[in-house]
Parts: C-alpha cells; sequence; structure tokens
C-alpha cells in the first residue's frame, strides 16, 4: 500500500505579475508520471489547490486534466480545502468526482466521522482508512461570543481544532472494530502545528501564517500517517517522521529560491509508514541576488554568458545613490533570457524601486499586496503592522467564508474579477464579447452562492 502526498499547489499563483502556468502544468505532468512510475496506490493533496476561491479557467483546466490522468494510474485520491480554496468552489463536483475515486472535502462535516473514507482495494478489501480533514474556519470549530479578545479567538479555535481531530481519531478506531482488519490510518490536515519551522521569505506570509492558531502536534497521535498542507518548505513536525509537510511543489517566493522541493512517498508495511521524499525539478530557476552595483552587473553578466533564463530579484545594498537604477538593470539583461521580476533599492528602506511595470496597478495588485502597500505608506511600525496583517486576513476570511467573495474587489472596481493574482481577469473573459460585467462577476466559483 502506497501513497503520495503533495499540497500547496496554488494554481494560477503569479510570481511578482509572471503567469507561471507553464510550471504548474510541467509539474502536474511531472506528478501523473510519478504517481506511474512509483506505483501509488493513492494520493493526498493536503489544500492550497488553488491560489484563489475564484480560480481562472486556466487553473481549472489544468487541475481537471491533472485528476482524468491521476485516477488513469492510481486507484483513488483524496483532496482537501486548504485556507485559499473556496470550500463551495472545491465541493461543487463533488459528487461527479467521486464517481471516478476523486474524493474532495471543501468544508468540515457536522459530525467529523463524516470525513473519514475507507478506501479499498482492487478486489474490495479495505486497504487504508483516510481521515480528510479540510482547513478548518472558525465557525466549523467555534462558536463566538460577543466581547472576546483575539487571544480568546486563538485559543478557541485551537481547542475547537483539537476536539475535531480528536472525534476524528475516535471514529477511526469505531471503524477498525467494525471492519474487523486493522489496516492503517492517514489524516489530511490544513494547519499550522506548533513546532513548524518557516523560513523567512517562504511565500507563506504570516498574514496566513499568524491567523491559523497553532495546534500541537499530538492531536495526530492517533493516525499512522500525517500529511500537512500549508507550510511551503518540506519538513517533519516535532522531528515526527509520519507527521510531515510535504511544502509546496514550486518555490512561492524569491526566499525559497534554491530550496529543494519534494512530494512525500509513504509505504505501509501493516501500519508502519515509511517515509521517503522524491525531488520535484526544478522547472524555472530563481535567483536572487544582493550586492552593489558592480557585483550585480557582475552576477547578471555571468548568468547572461551561460545562457541562463532565470528570474531575478535584483537587490540593490551598495551605499551610493544611483541614479535610474532600474533603468540601468534592465538594460543588462536586454537581449538575454533573463528576466527581471523584482528591483529592490535597500538605500530606500526596503521599497520597491520606482516601478515602470504596469502590472502594479490597483487592477493586477492582489487584494494583500495593496494592503501591503498602504501599511509602507502609514510607516505602520513593524509589531503594530503584523497585527493589522491578521486582522485584515481575518476580515478577508470571513468575507469569503461568507460567500461574499466578491467584496475582495476595492471600491470602484465593483464587477471585476476580485483576485488579479489569479488569472481570471484579462485573458480568459473578453470584456469585448457583449456581456457585461455584472454577469462576468458571476462566472467565477461560488459568487452569490450563499447569500
Ligand atoms: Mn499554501
Amino acid at each position: 500500500m502506497k501513497l503520495l502526498h503533495t499540497s500547496d499547489w496554488h494554481l494560477g499563483r503569479r510570481l511578482y505579475g509572471r503567469r507561471r502556468y507553464d510550471e504548474f502544468a510541467r509539474f502536474l505532468d511531472w506528478l501523473a508520471e510519478t504517481l506511474r512510475d512509483r506505483e501509488a496506490d493513492v494520493l493526498l493533496v493536503a489544500g492550497d489547490i488553488f491560489d484563489s476561491g475564484t480560480p481562472g479557467t486556466r487553473a481549472q483546466e489544468l487541475y481537471y486534466c491533472f485528476l482524468v490522468r491521476a485516477v488513469a494510474v492510481c486507484r483513488h485520491v483524496v483532496i482537501i480545502a486548504g485556507n485559499h480554496d473556496s470550500p463551495n468552489f472545491l465541493n461543487a463536483p463533488k459528487e461527479l468526482l467521486k464517481a471516478v475515486n476523486v474524493h474532495v472535502v471543501g468544508r468540515a462535516c457536522d459530525n467529523p466521522a463524516d470525513e473519514v473514507l475507507t478506501l479499498r482495494d482492487a478486489r474490495g478489501r479495505p486497504e487504508l482508512l483516510v481521515c480528510a480533514v479540510p482547513y478548518l474556519h472558525d465557525r466549523d470549530v467555534r462558536s463566538a461570543e460577543p466581547g472576546e479578545s483575539p487571544e480568546d479567538k486563538e485559543k478557541k479555535l485551537a481547542e475547537g481544532i483539537r476536539r475535531h481531530y480528536t472525534a476524528v481519531g475516535a471514529a477511526v478506531s469505531r471503524i477498525r472494530r467494525d471492519l474487523g482488519a486493522d489496516i492503517p490510518a492517514a489524516a489530511l490536515g490544513h494547519l499550522f502545528a506548533a513546532g513548524g519551522r518557516r523560513a523567512d521569505d517562504d511565500g507563506v506570509r504570516d498574514l496566513y501564517v499568524g491567523t491559523l492558531a497553532p495546534v500541537h502536534a499530538d492531536i495526530f497521535a492517533p493516525f499512522d500517517y500525517t500529511a500537512l498542507g500549508h507550510l511551503h518548505s518540506p519538513q517533519t513536525v516535532n522531528g515526527a517522521d509520519t507527521i510531515r509537510y510535504s511544502g509546496s511543489p514550486l518555490p512561492m517566493g524569491f526566499g525559497e529560491a534554491g530550496q529543494r522541493k519534494s512530494v512525500c512517498l509513504v509505504e505501509f508495511n501493516g501500519r508502519e509508514a515509511g517515509v521517503g521524499l522524491l525531488d520535484i525539478p526544478v522547472f524555472q530557476r530563481l535567483e536572487s541576488i544582493r550586492g552593489d552595483l558592480d557585483y550585480l552587473e557582475r552576477r547578471i553578466g555571468e548568468l547572461a554568458s551561460a545562457g541562463s533564463d532565470a528570474c531575478l530579484e535584483l537587490v540593490y545594498e551598495g551605499g551610493a545613490l544611483v541614479g535610474n537604477l532600474r533603468g540601468r538593470l534592465s538594460d543588462l539583461t536586454e537581449g538575454t533570457a533573463l528576466e527581471i521580476l523584482r528591483i529592490r533599492d535597500n538605500r530606500s528602506a526596503g521599497r520597491e524601486a520606482p516601478s515602470a511595470d504596469e502590472n502594479r496597478t490597483p487592477d493586477t495588485l492582489s487584494v494583500e499586496e495593496m494592503f501591503e502597500l498602504r501599511l509602507n505608506v502609514a510607516e505602520a511600525p513593524e509589531d503594530q503592522k503584523s497585527r493589522l496583517r491578521l486582522l485584515h486576513e481575518e476580515t478577508l476570511r470571513s468575507l469569503d467564508t461568507d460567500g461574499l467573495s466578491l467584496s475582495r474587489t476595492f471600491p470602484g472596481r465593483a464587477g471585476q474579477h476580485p483576485d488579479t493574482s489569479s488569472d481570471a481577469a484579462g485573458e480568459e473573459f473578453d470584456d469585448s464579447d457583449g456581456v457585461s460585467s455584472l454577469d462576468t462577476a458571476d462566472t467565477p466559483a461560488d459568487a452569490g452562492e450563499e447569500s
């Protein structure tokens, strides 16, 4: 019995405005081939399938085309929603997907025992229990009371998550007893486990992690393997080999440039899980270059003469003011395969160098990026910033889970696609086709479904 664990695909995400469909497609090709070559029986995907609750059509196409290939080579696919996914969007095709052995749990079940799936082998015998616990939203696990402090809220959330996993664990014992078979159990989760490690710029921003109350890893004791998502660097939790974050398949920021990305291959011998990591090929090189102007020029020259097609982050750390820094650096990559995605001038206190990049307009920034810019403009102190980020993210989540994701547009942008970090605007929706902007806005995902 072999399973493969991956998470945090973030289909549709851009890297500083650059589309990444080619990388996503190549990763999914690789994953389908790996499932086949390794003869995996089960694929577990631990959340953040899409980058946005309202993914564009290209991201959706990648997802469904991959599922067709996956079920052709492995018996079961189990998918849970992460904090980036819309529970309604993932759940919408649930019944159809179930018919081809793709099990989707987008939203927590009222009875946690309903999240336990009994997977059967080719001859119909139970082979694995999978506890498919999706990302748990506040309202799934706790009842809010007026006048609660943020700390009370976080604490109640962590307790609620614990209760939920305890109930799922109890259901596993019950089901094992009823089946009369001592088969292994794997749990999925999308959360921040205490002891989890984050790199400085690993693409998981504080605003995503901080609002997920850390839970203690002992809640996973009933499970023979725990497949986690949310943190983007591959890691075990508290040194336990069988409680793992697979990490994201693609580097989500320059902080992860050069990090080895992998999926987890888990082989059960009875109920004992043996875990190995399979390295994911690098589909697009990222490189962050820091230094004074001489160093930046020299390194760009080296890469250019080696024919590199890396995407670059350039951080100017020289002491002297450089006039037209952006222009001078851009000239260096002119006519090469190199692509500059970001230029930072540390002289101006970490602020972005003024950009001629037309991508950075209110229409193309994500809500989070816009908030970040606003914080910078306000020159808020660091400790206050992290608090404000938490509150902002909490507000966004509450809007999302209420099916009001359209509110994620900025004022005056009603009718445009709410999350421009995925690619729904532009390519997929042609404004000239006579569809009114309001119709367009209703197209993605769960807009208006619950209201
Ligand atoms: Mn993620």
